[in-house]
């Protein structure tokens, strides 16, 4: 019988996948995969829906833009990987991806374990040594969940499993491994129910009334976020509390836009004297709110903890207070929580006056800004603050905003619509790329900019990168700033010893790249628009140009020469 005619555990997983509306499939491929690819054809030509399995030549890159994908579509982001040893090049993306509650989900094939008698059979030495004891092992401990497909198993009932557990709150990364047996092997076991996403959980209403009840009466309340964002209308709850009864928020890390850059009641992240003085927080989505040895709140003050987990199990050592801990959504949280506010009596000159304290303190953090950026205008080497400010005037809106090292996060404007990518807990660093890469798959009608380090740059694939930009026509701006350093490793060696021996050292070991290439011309090299920069007058005009490339179609790389310390 052709191919064509078989229905395969291959043909059954790709139908799994489209029958539950993943669109696009971030793909690395091996041996693993030749049923994958055969199904694929055989699909195509019999007309059956498939999505789109892209190439990207590193795993790194794959997981990187599944999670960019995922943060403008909101949509499960599927990447396949071949075995162990690609699995094993996507693990910083995971562990990115589990901290920061993504819902990838990574299939693997898994050798062949038989040496004959199945068309899937070993037919490669690697066949052997690519075997494992536990392939899901590699990767347990940044899943939520890990399976691997039996014989006389349901694909599609563990595809849907899969991706049910993934987007389950709290969302995070799962697992799938497939034997290449089985892939090639005829499946007759006809598709079943697709699962709902299931509905996220809700905060006990006599915690959040508690909460209300502490508000209302606090002097200096704050909610400190990380990880909110608009999703759920969380970020709508939170901006129209914060505006309602004047408290202020704090974002610690900033992983995504939590609350407009404009908002009154935006501290910024300058809102550790705010913090060190509070008298009520709420912390809420935030899963390290504060560093204890450089700023916490008063011992006395009461501190309510929400989140999906508000322990943060996850985490091996986690040691910050709580008078209470409420468990449940953090949007829900904020949404139930406006609604108990809302039966509150608040006391109208106490909120006026915390109003002016606040305006106050803005002002003087404005101030502040505008005399960076007053002295960051005539800097050379570059400010990496003064390309914030100027990527604020040019940068079109409802945009998307990667920070990976390199812009400072107080300078950035980020309005209405605008997703931002800020750093996850893991650190894993080369992800900023990809994030943009997958967010302009996403949504081709946004103007997508990932602004890096030049170690983050080199982190992040930049060969396969270009080259995906263009094979899949997402032209993004990447913007790197070429420090020629590991600064933040500096900068750490110099907090721990202000005046070692290390700080006298020039170079200090371990932080300096010497000669660094032309990124800008590697850019060049790949089909990409390319300019390096070293004059803080060529910024805006750069800017302007590279916006021009990306609405044509043109990947751009604008390479700034900057001072170290800067972002
Ligand atoms: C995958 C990975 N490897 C290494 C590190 C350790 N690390 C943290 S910051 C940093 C330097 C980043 O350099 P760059 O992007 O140039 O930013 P800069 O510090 O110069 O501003 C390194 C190497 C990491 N976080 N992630
Ligand atoms: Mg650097």
């Amino acid at each position: 019988m052709e191919t064509n005619e078989i229905q395969t555990g291959a043909r059954s997983f790709i139908r799994a996948l489209s029958r539950r509306g993943v669109e696009h499939v971030f793909t690395n491929a091996g041996t693993d995969h030749a049923p994958i690819v055969e199904a694929l054809v055989a699909m195509r030509r019999r007309g059956e829906p498939t999505p789109e399995f892209h190439v990207i030549p590193h795993e790194n890159l794959a997981i990187s833009m599944a999670q960019g994908y995922y943060g403008v579509s909101g949509k499960p982001a599927v990447v396949l990987l071949h075995v162990t040893v690609g699995t094993a090049n996507a693990i910083c993306g995971l562990m990115n991806a589990r901290r920061s509650f993504a819902p990838v989900v990574l299939v693997a094939g898994r050798t062949p374990s038989t040496q004959e008698g199945h068309v899937g059979s070993r037919n490669v030495p690697i066949h052997w040594g690519q075997d494992s004891f536990d392939q899901g092992g590699m990767v347990r401990e940044f899943t939520k969940w890990d399976n691997e497909l039996r014989a006389g198993q349901s694909v599609d009932a563990l595809v849907d499993r899969a991706i049910a557990v993934a987007m389950a709150e709290p969302r995070g990364p799962v697992y799938l491994t497939l034997p290449r047996e089985l892939l090639a092997e005829a499946d007759a076991i006809e598709p079943g129910p697709v699962s709902p996403v299931a509905t996220a959980p809700q905060p006990d209403i006599g915690a959040i009334e508690r909460l209300a009840e502490a508000l209302a009466a606090a002097r200096r309340p704050v909610i400190v976020t990380s990880t909110l964002g608009p999703r759920g209308g969380g970020r709508a709850a939170l901006e129209s509390i914060a505006s309602d009864y004047a408290i202020p928020v704090i974002q610690a890390w900033p992983w995504c836009v939590n609350i407009a850059s404009s908002h009154p009641m935006n501290l910024r992240m300058q809102g550790a004297q705010w913090l060190a003085a509070a008298d009520v927080v709420a912390t809420v989505d935030a899963a390290v709110p504060w560093v204890p040895q450089f700023v916490k709140p008063p011992a006395d003050a009461r501190i309510f903890g929400l989140g999906s987990d508000p322990t943060y199990s996850m985490y091996p050592f986690r040691d910050f207070p709580a008078t209470e801990l409420v468990s449940g959504a953090g949007f829900a949280a904020l949404v139930r929580l406006r609604e108990a506010l809302a039966e509150q009596r608040f006391d109208a000159a106490a909120l006026e006056a915390r109003r002016k304290t606040i305006a106050e303190l803005q002002a003087g953090a404005a101030a502040e800004r505008a005399r960076r950026i007053a002295a960051a205008k005539l800097a050379q080497p570059i400010d990496a603050a003064w390309v914030a400010d100027r990527l604020n005037r040019i940068r079109p809106g409802n945009g998307v905003l990667v920070n990976e090292l390199c812009l400072p996060f107080d300078h950035l404007n980020l309005e209405g619509d605008d997703v931002y990518f800020g750093e996850t807990t893991a650190g894993g660093l080369g992800a900023g790329i990809g994030f943009g890469l997958g967010a302009k798959l996403a949504d081709r009608s946004r103007a997508v900019v990932s602004a890096v380090g030049d170690g983050c740059f080199m982190f992040g694939n930049p060969t396969p990168a270009l080259l995906v930009a263009r094979a899949l026509a997402i032209p993004t701006l990447t913007i790197v700033s070429n420090n020629n350093l590991w600064y933040a490793v500096r900068q750490s060696t110099l907090a721990l010893y202000p005046d070692g021996a290390a700080a006298g050292a020039d170079p200090m070991p371990l932080t300096s790249f010497g000669p660094s290439p032309r990124y800008a011309d590697m850019a060049e090299a790949a089909g990409a628009w390319g300019k390096r920069i070293e004059n803080p007058a060529d910024v805006e005009p750069a800017l302007r140009e590279a916006f021009e490339r990306t609405e044509a179609g043109q990947a751009a790389v604008l390479e700034v020469v900057t001072a170290p310390g800067t972002r």
